[in-house]
């Protein structure tokens, strides 16, 4: 079905959350929606906050510009507006303006009648960023614990907090987060790779079908995920990168205390070489 005639048929009230048919519209090509609204709002804010924190900061380098979270002194308190107050109020602009998007996404999903997919997770992403601004702050007990709003002072944050606990590297669920960021790389080039070669033929070829997709890898390596498969195996890989990330920086400062290379001691004192000549105990 053509595109415009696909939209004509599906473009219809309904399958709303929140406001009934009072925002069940359409601008241009964007569903507006409730959560469109609010969305715009939370953005627009927060935006504006940003420009503000800039002002006060006297540059206007984007580079430079930073919203800074209060000092780790704070506490937990609502801190005053040029001391951390600006970066919990954009924070709260954030949250809001995400998790409205998340839910503009949900209600798209259902008046068209697909899977919620998509929302849960652009929901992981959420997460990952609750667990910065919001879990672990908290579970440590400051807003200091947070990362600032900045384009170089964000890489200064993670340099500072990775070398607080040595290596980083040697942190186990940064391992298993590292190594789905290249599993999902791995996989989405195959399948990239796959897609291009069976469908986008040069002129006057022949477009190839999914059973050739599936023999070249059976060829290849005796076995085919699927065409469906492989979607379920990149959505999985992502939103794992996404889940170990979270895990790594949220037992840094809450559970682990020290340099992550010491966490490994446990290998070196495992009791069959532990007591041995030149081991830890021998
Ligand atoms: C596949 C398949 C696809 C694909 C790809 C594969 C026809 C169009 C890429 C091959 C993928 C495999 C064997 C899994 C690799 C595993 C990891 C962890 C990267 O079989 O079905 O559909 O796109």
């Amino acid at each position: 079905m053509a595109l415009l005639s696909f939209e004509k048929k599906y473009r219809v009230p309904g399958g709303t959350l929140v406001g009934g048919d009072l925002f069940d519209f359409w601008v241009g090509p964007f569903y507006v929606g409730f959560f469109g609204v609010t969305t715009f709002f939370f953005a627009a804010l927060g935006t504006i906050l940003i420009f503000y924190g800039a002002t006060l900061q006297g540059t206007w380098n984007p580079w430079l510009i930073s919203i800074n979270p209060p000092d780790i002194e704070m506490g937990l308190a609502a801190a005053p507006l040029k001391e951390g107050g600006l970066w919990q109020i954009i924070t709260i602009c954030a949250f809001g303006a995400f998790i409205s998007w998340m839910m503009r996404e949900i209600e798209i999903s259902r008046k068209l009648g697909m899977g919620l997919h998509v929302p849960f997770a652009f929901g992981v992403a959420i997460f990952a960023y609750a667990t910065l601004v919001f879990i672990r702050p908290v579970l440590m007990g400051a807003w200091g614990h947070a990362f600032p709003y900045g384009i170089w002072t964000h890489l200064d944050w993670v340099n500072n907090v990775g070398y607080t606990y040595g290596n980083f590297h040697y942190n186990p669920a940064h391992m298993v987060a590292v190594s789905f960021f290249f599993t999902t790389c791995l996989a989405l080039a195959l399948h990239g790779s796959l897609i291009l070669s069976a469908a986008n033929p040069a002129k006057d070829e022949t477009m190839r079908s999914p059973d050739h997709e599936d023999t070249f890898f059976r060829d290849f390596i005796g076995y085919s995920v699927g065409p469906l498969g492989i979607h379920r195996l990149g959505l999985i890989l992502a939103l794992m990168a996404g889940f170990w990330s979270a895990v790594c920086i949220v037992i840094s400062g809450t559970l682990w205390f020290d340099e992550w290379v010491v966490w490994w001691d446990w290998y070196l004192e495992l009791p069959w070489w532990a007591d041995a000549e030149g081991g830890v105990n021998g």
